[in-house]
């Protein structure tokens, strides 16, 4: 079984309402008073020990409102975030913006209303005023813990340590995908400065593997890959470090160049730029494959006004002769009515000039033989845009023709892939039902569609969200295995019904 890592927690909040001073008790340091003007002005990574020989990762983030990108960033990274209110203000507008954050993130919340050592304040209404903008307390009709702390006096903090580790051990960490074949770690970058004595210093945090002083670093800035040697890794307090584990946090030194905020360094033991350049290119177009994961026919539903039975597309291409050849054969497609236009053409690689192009036009983006400029691909994911890149003409124009008949005849067939006996029940902490059982014929697959039947009753469906074996999360199960299997509705399953997994073919 994997080794649990280590929890990456991020605390947000609006200002001053005790971030620093909270995490400061947590380690017994004293930064708040170092800080100009008492405000947190950059993100900064601690791993702590905690009991039991237990570490966490907190992120602490500031909470003034012009550092709204290193809050999200913060939050983008972390399993379990912390939103600090405090008692005498309540909730403030970078409250709310934090709660957004939350919200679009997969962070378990906590919410700690801090200063409750101070006179007059009112706890049920901070708890009611949360609630109303979407995070369900506890005692308010939700699962959400909520802990009172002083972070000055200390009162409760222990409290809130227990409430973070529990929270990690019921509901799990983030589930983070493999490493690629042949890397050893890959880390997130929070923070770049140029420290006018130890030069260009980048915070990063281990979101998968490790890296150990010697190793080598592949990243991109400015569009270009780089992969060196680390030579330096100190922690936040400026400690020397011999190795990031993951889930940790820490400072690279000695680097040629800033890392870009943002951005994912992938960790090697030698150097293997070629390799590092391969998993750049692959992962950005995962990111877009997956956060498009819908599926193409959906999207392209969205590019195509019903009336006007057209997909707009935005083309770019390597050169002259190919994007000549695409114009004419995107021109012929025709399926039953359904056509393509091409609302701008172009070479080169796909620019953020080209993303803007398809949003105004509301189009999707294809690229034949070129990439994807760094940074463009992480705005259509937010933006939502499409884009698909080939290599080869008849595989852009086949699927371009698939979808277009699939949005001209939009059909689905199932098939049954495995059935699984249910064993037991468990509900988590925040009311998820997880279907304990063991597969008894074929393979249950994560993303099938579940099918739970008692008699011949179908008892309810969704699609399996989760599937765990014991404690480690899995994308299938094979006859005798035995799993948990979270489906995207609640099914009030029942010990003896059978879970059919079915394949959806489009
Ligand atoms: N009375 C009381 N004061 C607190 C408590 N926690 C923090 N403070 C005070 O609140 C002020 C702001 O605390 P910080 O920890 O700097 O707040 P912050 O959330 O980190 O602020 P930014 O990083 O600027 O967003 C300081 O003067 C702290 O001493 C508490 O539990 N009780
Ligand atoms: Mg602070």
């Amino acid at each position: 079984m994997k080794p649990t890592r280590i929890p990456i927690v991020t605390i947000l909040g609006h200002v001053d309402h005790g971030k620093t001073t909270l995490l400061d008790y947590i380690r017994g340091a004293n930064v708040v008073d170092s800080e100009a003007g008492g405000i947190t002005q950059r993100v900064s990574v601690f791993t702590v020990d905690v009991k039991d020989g237990h570490k966490v990762t907190f992120i602490d983030t500031p909470g003034h409102e012009a550092f709204d990108l290193m809050r999200s960033r913060g939050g983008s990274i972390a399993d379990i975030v912390l939103l600090i209110v405090a008692a005498d203000d309540g909730v403030m507008p970078q409250t709310e913006e934090s709660i957004e954050i939350i919200k679009n993130s997969n962070a378990k919340p906590i919410v700690v209303i801090n200063k409750v050592d101070l006179p007059g304040i009112d706890i049920e209404k901070i708890k009611r005023d949360v609630t109303n903008k979407g995070i369900f307390v506890e005692g308010m009709g939700g699962q959400v813990p909520v802990v009172q702390i002083s972070a000055k006096t200390g009162q409760n903090v222990d409290m809130l340590l227990e409430t973070i580790s529990l929270v990690a051990q019921v509901e799990g960490l983030i589930e983070r995908p493999d490493l690629p074949n042949g890397l050893v770690g890959k880390a997130f970058v929070l923070e770049s400065v140029k420290d006018k004595n130890k030069g260009k210093v980048s915070t990063v945090i281990m979101t998968h593997g490790e890296l150990s002083r010697g190793m080598w670093l592949g990243y991109v800035s400015k569009g270009k890959t780089y992969s060196e040697k680390v030579k330096g890794l100190i922690s936040e307090n400026d400690e020397n470090l011999e190795l990031l584990a993951e889930g940790m946090g820490g400072k690279i030194l000695g680097l040629s160049e800033l890392m870009e905020l943002g951005s994912e360094i992938f960790v090697t033991t030698e150097k293997k730029e070629r390799k590092i350049e391969a998993v750049i290119a692959q992962e950005n177009l995962e990111n877009i494959e997956e956060s498009n994961a819908v599926d193409l026919a959906a999207l392209f539903g969205q590019a195509v006004k019903e009336e006007e039975k057209t997909l707009k597309v935005v083309v770019k291409a390597s050169s002259e002769g190919s994007l000549e050849a695409l114009r004419k054969t995107l021109s012929k497609v025709d399926e039953d009515g359904y056509k393509v236009e091409i609302v701008q053409d172009g070479l080169g690689d796909i620019t953020q000039k080209d993303l803007e192009m398809a949003e105004v036009t509301k189009s999707i983006i294809l690229g034949f033989e070129v990439k994807i400029e760094k940074g463009v691909a992480d705005l259509a994911i937010k933006k939502r845009i499409l884009i698909k890149t080939y290599d080869l003409v008849y595989k852009l124009v086949e699927e371009i023709s698939d979808a277009i008949v699939a949005l001209s005849s939009p059909q689905e067939s199932e098939e049954e892939i495995g059935s699984a006996t249910v064993k037991a029940i468990f509900t988590l902490s925040n009311g998820t039902t997880v279907i304990g059982c063991q597969v008894a014929s074929g393979v249950v697959k994560k993303g099938g569609k579940a099918y739970i039947v008692r008699g011949d009753d179908i008892i309810g469906e969704g699609k399996i969200e989760s599937l765990r074996h014991e404690k480690e999360t899995i994308n299938e199960a094979k006859k005798g295995v035995e799993c948990g299997v979270i489906v995207s509705n609640k099914i009030e399953a029942i010990v003896g019904d059978t879970l059919y997994c079915y394949k959806v073919i489009k």
